[in-house]
């Protein structure tokens, strides 16, 4: 018996990290744009349906939701066949004269956990978009003209730059793991798109948070804090112990990452193949998103002491904040904010959150 061809479609979306923050609000995006979207998810991805196990199925809580329509397949960023495997499955969703878009947004994302685990964060970060360049480039010169490729580029890369703000001509100067291993790969894709004249596209994002952010980035860590501090409030038990931080002193540049997916594709929909800032043009120090994070929930701190002896009382003088060495960086980038001028004009895109106040409140 022969098996039925599989439907094809002009447009289809490969996403890598397809369970991660920015992925499930892409795979929503060109849901709604009429995409048929693959996602590329790891070894401990159970269907909906399976009895759980919390331990290996946390993950998948951000595309439950959309699991009936999408196609998933099993990779790695560490796993050049897989990824090849995955290419070939989605070119074969593809139609003739359709398009394929990669959406290249796996990573060891945290940038504190590539200290500890740095050869990893190169293998996934860096030789994995390497696998991936690879990949396409040995497909057939007609797939290779279907293909476009957007790299999750990060503003991390700028490191401890003196330029400010950042935008795209701004010199790299990474300071961690991560960093490092994301300017290689930012590299790579410049080159590749030159030597081989494939669409490749370098997104260079500054921080982007959402309800679904992972809960050991800062802004998430904060707001889960809050959280505990107003049921225990409300509920008349005793207070929580306070949230430890690190350096409060650096600032980002924070936005919402529903808003930072539309930018992605509109970088790849553009005629030419070239490299966009996501920034909204504000920046702020992990203080003060603390600070207005209690402050929205009730609680109105007041900061005293320096470096690990800082800490931060209510108005009644209960203690909800203090420093902890523990979440230091070997080194830090203290400083952020981001130029989108160029994305603003060439592909007509500008974030709708940008205050602190609006962060917190989509966050909360
Ligand atoms: P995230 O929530 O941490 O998601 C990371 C995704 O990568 C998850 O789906 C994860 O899968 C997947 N992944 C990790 N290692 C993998 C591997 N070896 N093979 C295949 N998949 C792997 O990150 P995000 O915040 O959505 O960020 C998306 C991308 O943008 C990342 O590349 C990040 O570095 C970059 N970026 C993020 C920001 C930001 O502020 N959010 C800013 C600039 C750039 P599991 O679910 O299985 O772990
Ligand atoms: O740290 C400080 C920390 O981990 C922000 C990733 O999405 O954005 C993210 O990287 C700041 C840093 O994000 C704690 O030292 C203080 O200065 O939330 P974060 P990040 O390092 O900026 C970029 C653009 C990416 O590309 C990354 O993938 O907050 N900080 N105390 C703390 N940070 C954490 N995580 N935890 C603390 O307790």
């Amino acid at each position: 018996m022969t098996e039925a061809p599989k439907p094809q479609h002009p447009r289809v979306a490969l996403i890598t990290g397809i369970t991660g923050q920015d992925g499930s609000y892409l795979a929503e995006l060109l849901l709604s744009k009429n995409y048929h979207v693959v996602g590329i998810v790891r070894r401990n991805y159970h269907v909906v349906g399976i009895v759980r196990r919390t331990s290996v199925l946390y993950n998948t809580t951000r595309i439950d939701h959309l699991r009936k329509r999408i196609q998933l397949v099993y990779g790695d960023m560490t796993d050049g066949p897989s990824l090849a495997s995955a290419l070939t499955s989605a070119l074969a969703s593809t139609a003739p004269e359709g398009r394929l878009e990669i959406y290249n947004l796996a990573a060891q994302s945290h940038v504190a956990v590539s200290y500890e685990v740095p050869e990893y964060t190169m293998e996934v970060n860096a030789l994995g978009v390497l696998k991936l360049l690879e990949a396409i480039r040995r497909l057939s010169l007609a797939d290779r003209q279907r293909i476009r490729l957007y790299q999750a580029g990060t503003s991390e890369m700028f490191g401890d730059t003196a330029v400010r703000p950042q935008n795209e001509s701004t010199p790299f100067q990474p300071v961690s793991p991560y960093a490092a291993a994301k300017v290689y790969a930012h590299q790579l894709v410049t080159l590749y798109r030159t030597a081989y004249g494939l669409h490749l596209v370098n997104g260079i994002l500054f921080n982007h948070e959402s309800p679904r952010r992972g809960a050991n980035f800062v802004t998430m860590k904060t707001i889960n804090a809050v959280k505990r501090h107003v049921t225990a409030r409300d509920q008349g038990d005793p207070p929580p112990p306070p949230l430890e931080l690190g350096n409060l002193n650096s600032q980002r540049d924070w936005g919402y990452a529903k808003e930072y997916v539309e930018g992605m594709w509109r970088m790849l929909q553009a005629e030419n193949a070239d490299d966009y800032v996501l920034a909204t043009g504000q920046t702020h120090t992990v203080r003060e998103f603390v600070t207005e994070a209690f402050r929205q929930a009730g609680f109105e701190l007041e900061w005293s002491g320096e470096g690990v002896e800082e800490r931060a009382v209510d108005q009644g003088g209960v203690e909800r904040v203090r420093v902890s060495e523990r979440y230091f960086r070997p080194t830090e980038v203290p400083y952020l904010l981001g130029d989108a001028t160029k994305a603003r004009k060439r592909l007509g895109w500008a974030p709708a959150t940008t205050t602190l106040e609006g962060m917190v409140r989509v966050m909360l």
